[in-house]
């Protein structure tokens, strides 16, 4: 089979999939990306995701994950929200999941899909791995490349049709097979979504730095979340959208086509009132299938807390002490600068009564650690 048969078949098979974007690139379409990768991990922008230096070869290029890798099929999956996440960073008794985690997992989702497609590639006698996420594969230049859109000032991969809300997921192949023109970028003067940003985690255009993304301190930092980011994180428990919603290229976009990518109603603004409630067992079969499932019950309390802390909702306060006494001193650390948040009074109060008795130092200093003004 021609390698233009080939792709043919496989676009109109990645179609019937559900997948809303396709290109085809080489493995070796960018050089560019040593660079740039070394770039980021030496300015530090990868803050504790020590994964990314560690795979930082394979990353960068293709051929050296994989050096019989010949082609990259990019595949995007629309996960488009009914509505802006802007609307409800002001709904601040409710906790706002970001829009792609509202229901199911899409690793699972993708990754199935994709080694369908693979299968394809297979039987044509040449080999194909597939990827998405969580492998050293740079997916969004690696879309850029194949004409999927380009990566904007934001970092992320824009499509026109799509907007900022595609997942993406990558196959790769030893298989010669034409290439897609790489796609322009297109964000020009415009500058939204830097000047959104809360935490200003962006040093410059298309550059982002971690360490200052609510995005990373809500889903992949370990311990506490520092100080000078918890009051920026508003009703944020698991991700932050503010930098993508914002981009005028959205208005293209129409609501996700697949339907386990819609909101579930119970993920939708939970109250905080609810979710502090949550015990471990519940945690679990509540977010099962989730993405949120794998930041695990104790950091999930955490950036919970922290929503209660910046709901300025005194009404939460008697639930927010129960947490005082947690077995995870991250937990009764969020616990403490949620209460003291909420009603300086009373954590005085409290400090007097509980500080003494704590064991953990960080815990013990976050008693008399500067709160944040609300
Ligand atoms: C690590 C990671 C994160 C980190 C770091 C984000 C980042 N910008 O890389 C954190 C936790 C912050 C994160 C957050 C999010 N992520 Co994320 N993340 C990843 C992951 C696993 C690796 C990305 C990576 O390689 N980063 C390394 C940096 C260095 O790469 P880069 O951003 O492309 O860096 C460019 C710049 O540094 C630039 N650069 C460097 N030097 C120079 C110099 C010049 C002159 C120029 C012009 C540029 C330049 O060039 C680099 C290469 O293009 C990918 C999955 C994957 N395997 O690719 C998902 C992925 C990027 N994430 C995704 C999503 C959805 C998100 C969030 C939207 C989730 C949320 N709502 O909370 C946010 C978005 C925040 C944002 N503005 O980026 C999607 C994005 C889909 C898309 N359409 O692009 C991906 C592709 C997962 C997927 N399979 O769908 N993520
Ligand atoms: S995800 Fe949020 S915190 Fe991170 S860069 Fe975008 S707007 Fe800033
Ligand atoms: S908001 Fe503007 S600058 Fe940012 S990605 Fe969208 S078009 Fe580009």
């Amino acid at each position: 089979m021609s390698g233009a048969a080939l792709v043919a078949e496989l676009a109109e098979r990645a179609r019937r999939l559900g997948f809303d974007a396709f290109g085809v690139t080489r493995a070796d379409a960018r050089p560019d990306l040593p660079d740039k990768l070394g770039t980021a991990l030496a300015a530090g922008w990868h803050a504790g995701m020590a994964w990314m230096a560690e795979t930082r070869d394979r990353r960068a290029d293709p051929r050296a994950l994989w050096p019989e890798a010949r082609s990259a099929i990019v595949l995007g999956l629309s996960y488009a929200p009914e509505r802006s996440p802007l609307d409800d960073l002001e709904r601040r008794s409710q906790g706002l999941i970001s829009a792609y985690a509202r229901n199911r997992d899409y690793h699972d989702l993708i990754k199935g899909r994709l080694k369908e497609l693979a299968g394809l590639i297979t039987r044509t006698g040449a080999d194909a791995k597939v990827f998405v996420d969580t492998a050293p594969v740079m997916e969004k230049p690696l879309a850029e490349a194949a004409g999927l859109g380009w990566q904007g000032k934001h970092s992320v991969l824009i499509s026109r049709d799509f907007g900022s809300w595609l997942f993406l997921g990558v196959i790769l192949t030893t298989a010669e097979l034409p290439p897609d023109a790489p796609h322009a970028e297109r964000c020009g003067s415009c500058r939204r979504c830097l000047d959104i940003c809360p935490t200003d985690a962006f040093p410059a255009p298309f550059r982002l730095d971690a360490r200052r993304c609510l995005a990373y301190y809500s889903v992949e930092h370990e311990g506490p979340i520092p100080l000078a980011f918890r009051a920026p994180m508003g009703n944020r428990i698991f991700g932050c959208d503010d930098c993508l919603a914002v981009c005028p290229w959205n208005r293209f976009a129409g609501t996700a086509r697949e339907l386990r990518f819609h909101a579930r109603v119970d993920n939708d603004l939970p109250p905080l009132a609810d979710l502090l409630e949550l015990d471990e067992p519940e945690f679990r079969a509540r977010f099962a299938g989730s993405p949120v499932k794998r930041l695990g019950h104790a950091r999930f309390l955490r950036n919970v807390l922290i929503a209660t802390g910046n709901s300025g909702d005194a009404g939460l306060l008697s639930a927010t002490e129960r947490h005082l006494a947690a077995p995870d001193p991250m937990v009764r650390g969020a616990a403490i600068w949620a209460v003291r948040r909420l009603a300086p009074a009373r954590g005085r109060e409290l400090a007097l009564a509980l500080a003494p008795k704590e064991r953990d130092m960080e815990v013990a200093a976050e008693w008399t650690a500067e709160v944040a003004d609300a």
